[in-house]
């Protein structure tokens, strides 16, 4: 671990919201008055009527319930738009940069007010409204934040899905919420790469009874098949409504959207966020950790179909009054130069982007950065992965040329929020910290026998007390939701993550310590892989693990067991890495695959992962005790023949 320090620079300290003596304070009254200090800060946003009950949750087994605010009303498209309208109506909103560096847009709030209620005039045509679900799959163009605004704005629950998902995972996620429409476009373009969205979303349907309607938007022009009964252009439909749709009256537990995420078993659950309480604290921790002044340019490079596009391209941003950017492409497309040249090109000022990125940007060396200005660069942000001190220093050496603070933010799906991070005025940073808790967040670390550790200590990271942002249930399944989170540990909410407390009480994210694996800052279920990989004809068996990669963070390691007979061939090797590629999606590729004759099992038939993870991580030596495995033997072939030997 780093030990250095870097000490907040002076004219942060003084310009910041927060400076390290407001930090304390605020937090201190965060958590001994939290009724009092989420009742202040609740009137950051509009109430159409005010909540007078504050917090009213129970992490107790088998009654764990979450409310924040519940007697308000309110509406969220409301609150990112129709209250900005006096002040700024022609101010910027959103940028959107294109994947081709020639193509961008400028969208004022007055815009995205009148596109946002013709959007929503459209699914109100189509039947929908409150409470209905709407599947959104569609790539980083102004229309993914319109229909997602849109749903707030009629009170449909948006679940977007992430365009590179595969027909399969997309038509599960639209079956386990019962959507009955679907936003796409007709391609998607990425790096210069075309995405048949349409097709998928074609294909997705034949597994899905439920959807009545299928919305296209016309991204790349390219001829695709309509249905005359149930799809549409969005650009015919939207000739045809007006600019003006009043909003939906939502109480603060009424939800807003669902966002599907990679656990360790079975299928992904549909993560549920509500109105209020997700609302104040997007919008709050959006303020105070990026620091956000009016005027600042905003860019976080996250899709819209993971939750850091969610809570930080759109929700946090827009509800605060904010001009964010939004990005088709990737990072190193035209050239390694890309991220860099937009933050000219618009002259951003925060800039929040993830590890695998950085460390990919890295590895192409300073040149690409250094023939750029960055100039308007103040602030840096990373978020999804622990950051590794090298690539911290590089990021902030090299991109923030020593005066952009960097801010670690450590959240999840679930939490809705940014929970652990500096603020930049306030903290002082460690390389591969996440520093300290916002307002309102009690980190606990645990042993594995449920003690609470005090002081410096290493074990799992547990959250003590709700916050605004929380989940509030598995969509569908309440008992999944507390089986998954407050088993573990009776009445807290368990995060998955295993964390280091220093002396100075910094957090040090160390990564899952259950079956999920992070992958480029994605989120991946082992079982997910697994599963995928046993319904290949040709295997029997699979286990599947996380081993440390230079970029990645963390790549799929899958021991696989062939059927009788089967031959272990490098053709097979490949048609596996597609068959997943094609059942899940891309993310989920395996980067290496061995064949194993048999795996490590107890006597009772259990596999012992820690073992494979171990030869996956090339510490054949540490292997622990074997002793009580079924066939100890196995482990001699499995050490042999693995595949990331140094
Ligand atoms: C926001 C997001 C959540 C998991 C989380 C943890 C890892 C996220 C991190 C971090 C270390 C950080 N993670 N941020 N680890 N430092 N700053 O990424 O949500 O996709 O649900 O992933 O990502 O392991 O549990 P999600």
């Amino acid at each position: 671990m780093s030990e250095k320090i870097y000490d907040v620079p002076a004219e942060w300290a003084s310009r910041a919201f927060v400076d390290d003596a407001k930090y304390r304070q605020m937090y201190e009254r965060s958590v001994t008055d939290p009724t009092g200090f989420w009742a202040e800060h609740a009137k950051r946003v509009d109430w159409i009527k005010a909540p007078t009950k504050i917090d009213n949750w129970s992490f107790a087994p088998g009654n764990v319930s979450i409310k924040w605010f519940e007697d308000g009303v309110l509406n969220a498209a409301y609150n990112c738009i129709d209250r900005h309208l006096d002040k700024r109506g022609d101010q910027v909103a959103i940028i959107w940069e294109g994947d081709d560096p020639s193509q961008s847009r400028s969208i004022t709030y007055r815009e995205l007010h009148d596109e946002v209620c013709k959007f929503a005039n459209i699914l109100r045509n189509r039947n929908v409204g409150k409470g209905d679900r709407v599947t959104i799959y569609l790539p980083m163009i102004p229309e993914a934040a319109f229909a997602m605004l849109a749903c707030a704005r009629i009170g449909a629950i948006h679940s977007v899905v992430f365009a590179g998902f595969s027909p399969d995972s997309l038509a599960g996620r639209i079956n386990d919420c019962n959507s009955k429409i679907v936003i796409t476009a007709d391609e998607g373009l990425r790096g210069g790469r075309k995405v048949p969205l349409k097709a998928n979303v074609d294909a997705a349907l034949k597994k899905c009874e439920g959807v009545d309607w299928v919305m296209v938007v016309k991204r790349t022009g390219a001829a695709v098949e309509m249905d005359d009964v149930r799809d549409f252009w969005y650009h015919e439909a939207a000739e045809v409504v007006t600019t003006e749709c009043p909003v939906e009256h939502m109480h603060a537990e009424d939800p807003l959207f669902i966002l599907y995420t990679s656990g360790s078993t079975g299928q992904p659950k549909g993560v549920l966020h509500t109105t209020g309480g997700y609302l104040v604290f997007a919008s709050m921790t959006h303020q105070y950790v990026f620091d956000y002044h009016d005027g600042d340019i905003y860019w976080c490079t996250a899709d819209v179909g993971w939750v850091t596009g969610h809570s930080y391209i759109l929700y946090g941003p827009l509800a605060n009054g904010a001009t964010t950017l939004m990005f088709e492409g990737v990072p190193n497309y035209p050239t390694n130069s890309r991220f860099w040249e937009v933050i000219d090109k618009h002259k951003v000022n925060i800039f929040y982007t993830a590890p695998t990125a950085i460390r990919a940007l890295m590895q192409a060396g300073d040149e690409p950065v250094k023939k750029t200005s960055r100039k308007s660069l103040r602030l840096l942000g990373s978020v999804g992965e622990p950051i590794n001190p090298e690539a911290w220093e590089w990021y902030h050496r090299v991109v923030g040329e020593d005066r952009c603070p960097i801010v670690d933010t450590w959240w999840q799906t679930e939490t809705g929020g940014i929970l652990i991070t500096p603020l930049p005025g306030a903290t002082k940073l460690k390389p591969g910290s996440a520093t300290r808790p916002f307002f309102g967040v009690v980190p606990e670390i645990l042993d594995p026998e449920g003690n609470v550790l005090e002081g410096e200590c290493t074990g799992n990271l547990c959250l003590a007390r709700s916050w605004p942002g929380q989940m509030r249930t598995v969509y569908g399944d309440h008992a999944r939701f507390e089986q998954t989170y407050f088993s573990a540990y009776k009445g807290k909410y368990f995060t998955g993550d295993g964390c280091r407390r220093d002396t100075d009480g910094f957090y040090w994210i160390t990564g899952r310590v259950d079956d999920v694996i992070n992958v480029s800052g994605h989120r991946m279920g082992t079982a997910e892989v697994e599963s995928s990989l046993v319904a290949h004809p040709k295997v029997s068996e699979a286990a599947v693990v996380g081993y440390p990669h230079d970029i990645k963070g963390q790549g799929i390691y899958a021991y696989v067991t062939l059927m009788a007979g089967e031959e272990p061939t490098e053709e097979l090797r490949k048609e596996l890495v597609a068959w997943v590629r094609k059942d899940i999606g891309p993310i989920a590729s395996p980067d290496l695959i061995q064949f194993a004759p048999g795996l490590p099992k107890t006597r009772s038939g259990k596999i012992m992962r820690r073992i494979l993870r171990k030869i996956a991580e090339d510490e054949p030596s540490s292997l622990g005790d074997t002793s009580t495995l079924a066939d100890p033997a196995v482990v001699d072939d499995l050490v042999e023949h693995r595949q990331n030997k140094h």
